[in-house]
C-alpha cells in the first residue's frame, strides 16, 4: 500500500517543507545544529573531525533535497532510464565535490572560517572511498558525475563493501596490506531499511508442468538478504541528483535461523549470519587479473540479482506490456563482472513471468550493451561449470541454451566451419569446463564497445575476431574514455580552473569542455604565462610538502617532476621506469663535478598498489624503494635526482600529484593498455606527457599535436613479431640496459638476489613486455624531455596549447556518446 498523505493534510507539509541553505549564515546555522544535535558535541569540544561530519551533514542535508526532487520528477515522468552496473565506483571524496557541483563552496569556506576552521583542513578529514582497484572503477565514477551533471535519467548500480581496496603502507621498502574499514561515519549514504531484496543461492531445478507448459522451478539452498544504501550524486549547476544503489549483504530473517535460534544452537545461527555478511565484506584487489574464487562469483550474483529486482521492480509500477521493456530500460555492463544480469533477466523473463523464450531473448539482447576494458587473458573471466552449476543450477541450464541457440544460428552461417563452433562456444570445452564470460556478455548485448580507438580495433582483430565475421561490424564500436573536468581541474586545481575562467568566458568551460580552446590566443601572452607557471609551481610546492611530510625527503619544487602513479603491473611498466632512472643515476655518476652542475635536476615520482598476491608487481615496488635511498642520499647527486615512492596512492592524493606534474609516464607495451585515463588527468592539468603508442595516448596525440607529446617505442602492430624473436631467436639486450643489470648486480642497491627475477623476466624469460626492445628509445625521448624543459617557453607553450585542445576527453562527450549510439536516452531536465 503507498503510504500518502490526504489532501487536506497536505497543507501542513507545504507550510513546513525544508528549504536548503543557500549563503554563509544559512550553512552556519545547519552546521551547529549537526554540532550540537546530531553529533551531541558543542563549542567546547568540536575538533576538526566534528567540524568534517557537520560540514557533510548539512550538505547531505541539501543534497537529499535535491534527490527527492529528482526521483519524484523521473517518477512522474517515466522516461527511459539507464542502469550502470559495475562493482567497483572509485569515488574518492564527497565533501568539496558536493560543495562545487551545488555552487555552495564559498558559503562553506565563508561560515567555517566564522566557526573557526579552515575549510582545507575540514576537507582533509575525509576518508576515501575506495570501492575500486584503478582506472575501470574510477571510470565508472567519473561518468556518475557525467551522467547527473548532463540530467540524465541514471542509477548507478554496485555492491556496499565494508573493506574497500587495502591500505598500502611500506615497511622497509616493501608493500604491506591494511585492512580499509572506511564505514565507521559515513554521512554521504542513506540506508534503505525497507529496500530489501531475498537473493536465492544453491538448491537444485525441479521441472514441472503448468496446464501444457514445461515450467523449471528453483528450489532449496539458502537465502541472503540485500538491502540498500543510497548515495546521492549531485550534478554539477543543476538540480539533478542520480542515486548509486550499493547493495549490503545479511542473513535472511527468515524462519530458519529462527528455529535454530529455538533450538539453542545460538552460535551457529550468529555463523550463518557472518557468512552472508561476507558476501559484500570486501572488495577483491586485483586490478587486470582474475581468480576465479567462489566467493568473488557469490558477490556478482548478488549484487546482479538484487540491483535486477530492482529494475523490473520499477518497470513493473508503469503497468506497461513486456515488450516496451527494452524503451524503458537500458542496461550497461561494465566489464564482464555483471554478465549474469543477461542470465538473470532471461530467469525472471521466462520462469517468473512466464514469456516465451523468444520473446523474453529479444527484451535481453536489446536491453545489455556491454563494456570491454582489456585485452589482456589474465583478465578475461572464466568460471567453472562446475562452480556455476553447484552455486546456481537454473542459470547454468540457460547458459547452456543459450549457447545451442546461438551455435546454431553459427552452425546454419557456416555450415562447412566446424571450428569456428568451438571457438565461439560460450562453454570452453576444457577440463574443467569453463564459461567464457565475456562470450556471454557478447552474445546477450545489443552493443560492444572498447574504450579507445586502438582497443576498439584490436579487440575485433583479435579476441572477438569471431563474432564480428558473426554478427557483422555494426554490433561493435568505439567510446572514448573520458574524466570529469568537475573534479579533475575545477576541485583539484582551483587556481588554474580560476585562471582558465578568465580567459574563457566564465565557468561555463566546465559544462562545455571544448571552450577551453579559447585559451589558444593566449599562448603567447606573456603575463598569461607568468600565471600559469607560477601556479604550476604552487602546486609543485604544495606536492613537495605532502612528501616531506610523508617520506621525510625533500624535493627541489624547481626541479622537473617526472610521475608515474597508476596499479604496478609489468604491462603498464614501472619497471622500464626505475631502470631508466638507474640510468639516469649512472649517467649523473659518471660526470665530473662541473659537468653535474649543468644537469636538470629531476625528481621520479612513483605511486600505486599491487595486488597483494602479485609477486612480480611487488619486487618493482621494492626496486623503486631500494632506488630511491641510494640516490636520495647520495651527496654526490644533491638535488640533481631524487626518486620517491608515495605510499597509499588513492583519488584524493592523485588530485595533489596531478597538478603537480611536469611529465607524466604512460609507458605500457604498445597494445597492452586499454586506454589509460591519468594520462588525460595529467594533460588537462598543464603536463606534458611521456609515452608509447597505446591507448588513449594516440587519441591524445592527434589532439593536441605530435609536438606537444613525447612518444617512444615498438608499435602495437610490431609486439608479436618481436615477442616471437625473443622466444625463437637471438634476443639481446639494449647495450645500456645491460649497464643498468650490472650496477644492479654489483649490490648497488642492496642485495641482488632481491631484484633478480625482474632483470630475468628481460633475459631469459622472453621480455615479454619489450622493456629491452623499448629502453634505448625511452632514455633518448628522456633526453629530448630535458632539452625542452631547459626553454622553459617552449615548453609552457606546449602545456597551453594542449590543454586548449583537451576538450575531447570530458566524460561529458562521452556519456553523451553512450547515450546517443547505445542507450538512447534523452536528459530530463526538471521544472522548478
Ligand atoms: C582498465 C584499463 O586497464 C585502462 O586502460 C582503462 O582506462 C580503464 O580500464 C577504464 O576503461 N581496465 C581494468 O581496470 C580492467 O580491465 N580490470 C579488470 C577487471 C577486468
Amino acid at each position: 500500500v503507498e503510504a500518502s498523505i490526504p489532501e487536506p493534510q497536505r497543507e501542513a507539509w507545504r507550510r513546513n517543507k525544508t528549504q536548503g541553505f543557500t549563503d554563509a549564515e544559512g550553512f552556519e546555522k545547519e552546521m551547529v545544529r549537526h554540532v550540537e544535535t546530531t553529533l551531541a558535541r558543542s563549542v567546547y569540544n568540536c575538533d576538526e573531525n566534528a567540524a568534517y561530519s557537520a560540514t557533510s551533514l548539512a550538505f547531505r542535508d541539501r543534497l537529499i533535497l535535491e534527490w527527492n526532487k529528482t526521483q519524484q520528477s523521473q517518477t512522474l515522468k517515466d522516461p527511459k532510464r539507464v542502469y550502470y552496473l559495475s562493482l567497483e565506483f572509485l569515488m574518492g571524496r564527497a565533501l568539496d565535490n558536493a560543495m562545487l557541483n551545488i555552487g555552495q563552496k564559498d558559503s562553506a569556506k565563508t561560515g567555517l572560517s566564522d566557526l573557526g576552521f579552515r575549510i582545507e583542513d575540514i576537507i582533509g578529514q575525509e576518508h576515501d572511498a575506495a570501492l575500486g582497484n584503478g582506472g575501470l572503477g574510477r571510470l565508472a565514477a567519473c561518468f556518475l558525475d557525467s551522467l547527473a551533471s548532463l540530467n540524465y535519467p541514471a542509477w548507478g548500480y554496485g555492491l556496499r563493501y565494508r573493506y574497500g581496496i587495502f591500505k598500502q603502507e611500506i615497511i622497509d621498502g616493501y608493500q604491506v596490506e591494511v585492512p580499509d574499514y572506511w564505514l565507521d561515519f559515513n554521512p554521504w549514504e542513506f540506508p534503505r531499511h525497507d529496500v530489501v531484496v531475498d537473493i536465492q543461492f544453491y538448491g537444485h531445478v525441479r521441472k514441472d508442468t503448468a496446464g501444457d507448459k514445461a515450467v523449471s522451478i528453483w528450489e532449496g539452498g539458502e537465502i541472503v538478504q540485500a538491502t540498500a544504501y543510497d548515495v546521492p550524486i549531485p550534478g554539477y549547476d543543476t538540480p539533478t541528483t542520480n542515486n548509486l544503489r550499493l547493495w549490503s549483504s545479511k542473513a535472511s530473517g527468515g524462519e530458519f535461523d529462527f528455529q535454530k535460534f529455538n533450538n539453542g544452537d545460538y552460535e551457529s545461527s550468529v555463523a550463518d549470519q557472518q557468512r552472508a555478511e561476507t558476501i559484500s565484506a570486501v572488495l577483491y584487489p586485483n586490478d587486470n587479473l582474475e581468480r576465479g574464487k567462489e566467493l568473488r562469483l557469490k558477490q556478482q550474483y548478488f549484487w546482479v540479482a538484487a540491483s535486477l529486482y530492482d529494475i523490473v521492480r520499477r518497470f513493473k509500477k508503469s503497468k506497461r506490456d513486456w515488450k516496451e521493456f527494452p524503451q524503458q530500460v537500458a542496461i550497461q555492463l561494465n566489464d564482464t563482472h555483471p554478465t549474469l544480469a543477461i542470465v538473470e533477466l532471461q530467469r525472471i523473463l521466462i520462469d517468473i513471468e512466464g514469456l516465451s523464450w523468444d520473446f523474453a531473448w529479444d527484451i535481453v539482447t536489446s536491453t545489455f550493451g556491454y563494456t570491454n576494458h582489456t585485452v589482456l587473458p589474465e583478465a578475461l573471466e572464466k568460471w567453472s561449470v562446475g562452480l556455476i552449476q553447484h552455486l546456481l543450477p537454473r542459470h547454468l541450464q540457460i547458459i547452456y541454451d543459450i549457447n545451442l541457440f546461438f551455435l546454431q544460428t553459427v552452425e546454419k552461417q557456416f555450415p562447412n566451419d566446424r571450428d569456428i563452433l568451438r571457438r565461439v562456444s560460450i562453454i570452453e570445452e576444457s577440463q574443467p569446463k569453463m564459461v567464457r564470460m565475456a562470450f556471454l556478455a557478447i552474445v546477450g548485448s545489443h552493443k560492444v564497445n572498447g574504450v579507445a580507438e586502438l582497443h576498439s580495433d584490436l579487440i575485433k582483430t583479435t579476441i572477438f575476431r569471431d563474432f564480428v565475421e558473426i554478427y557483422g561490424p555494426d554490433k561493435f564500436t568505439n567510446v572514448t574514455n573520458g574524466i570529469t573536468p568537475r573534479r579533475w581541474l575545477h576541485q583539484a586545481n582551483p587556481r588554474l580552473s580560476e585562471l582558465i575562467a578568465s580567459k574563457c568566458g566564465g565557468k561555463n568551460y566546465l559544462k562545455d569542455l571544448n571552450e577551453l580552446s579559447k585559451l589558444e590566443e593566449f599562448v603567447n601572452d606573456k603575463e598569461f604565462r607568468k600565471e600559469w607557471a607560477e601556479i604550476k609551481y604552487a602546486n609543485k610546492v604544495r606536492l613537495a610538502k605532502h612528501i616531506k611530510n610523508t617520506t621525510g625527503v625533500t624535493v627541489n619544487p624547481s626541479s622537473l617532476f617526472d610521475v608515474q602513479v597508476k596499479r604496478i603491473h609489468e604491462y603498464k611498466r614501472q619497471q622500464l621506469n626505475i631502470f631508466g632512472v638507474i640510468h639516469r643515476y649512472l649517467s649523473l655518476k659518471a660526470l665530473s663535478p662541473a659537468e653535474r652542475k649543468q644537469q636538470l635536476p629531476r625528481v621520479s615520482i612513483f605511486g600505486g598498489k599491487a595486488a597483494p598476491g602479485y609477486w612480480m608487481a611487488k619486487q618493482i615496488i621494492h626496486l623503486i624503494n631500494a632506488v630511491g635511498k641510494v640516490v636520495n642520499n647520495d651527496p654526490e647527486i644533491g638535488d640533481l635526482l631524487k626518486v620517491i615512492f608515495i605510499e597509499d596512492y588513492n583519488v584524493s592524493k592523485a588530485e595533489i600529484i596531478c597538478p603537480a606534474s611536469d611529465i607524466s609516464e604512460h609507458i605500457s607495451t604498445a597494445g597492452t593498455e586499454a586506454s589509460g585515463t591519468s594520462n588525460m588527468k595529467f594533460v588537462l592539468n598543464g603536463g606534458l606527457i611521456i609515452g608509447t603508442c597505446d591507448g588513449a595516448n594516440i587519441e591524445i596525440t592527434r589532439e593536441i599535436g605530435e609536438n606537444n607529446i613525447f612518444l617512444f617505442g615498438n608499435l602495437a602492430e610490431d609486439v608479436e613479431d618481436l615477442r616471437h624473436a625473443h622466444t625463437y631467436g637471438s634476443h639481446t639486450i639494449d647495450s645500456n640496459l645491460e649497464k643498468v643489470f650490472s650496477a644492479i648486480e654489483k649490490g648497488t642497491f642492496g642485495p641482488s638476489e632481491d631484484f633478480n627475477a625482474l632483470m630475468a623476466a628481460v633475459r631469459h624469460h622472453g621480455d615479454f613486455y619489450l622493456v629491452s626492445d623499448d629502453f634505448n628509445s625511452y632514455i633518448e625521448t628522456h633526453k629530448l624531455v630535458d632539452e625542452s624543459y631547459r626553454n622553459q617557453d617552449e615548453w609552457l607553450a606546449k602545456c597551453i596549447t594542449s590543454v586548449a585542445r583537451m576538450g575531447f576527453f570530458s566524460s561529458d562527450r562521452c556519456i553523451n556518446e553512450y547515450a546517443d549510439e547505445i542507450w538512447n536516452i534523452e536528459p530530463l531536465v526538471e521544472q522548478e
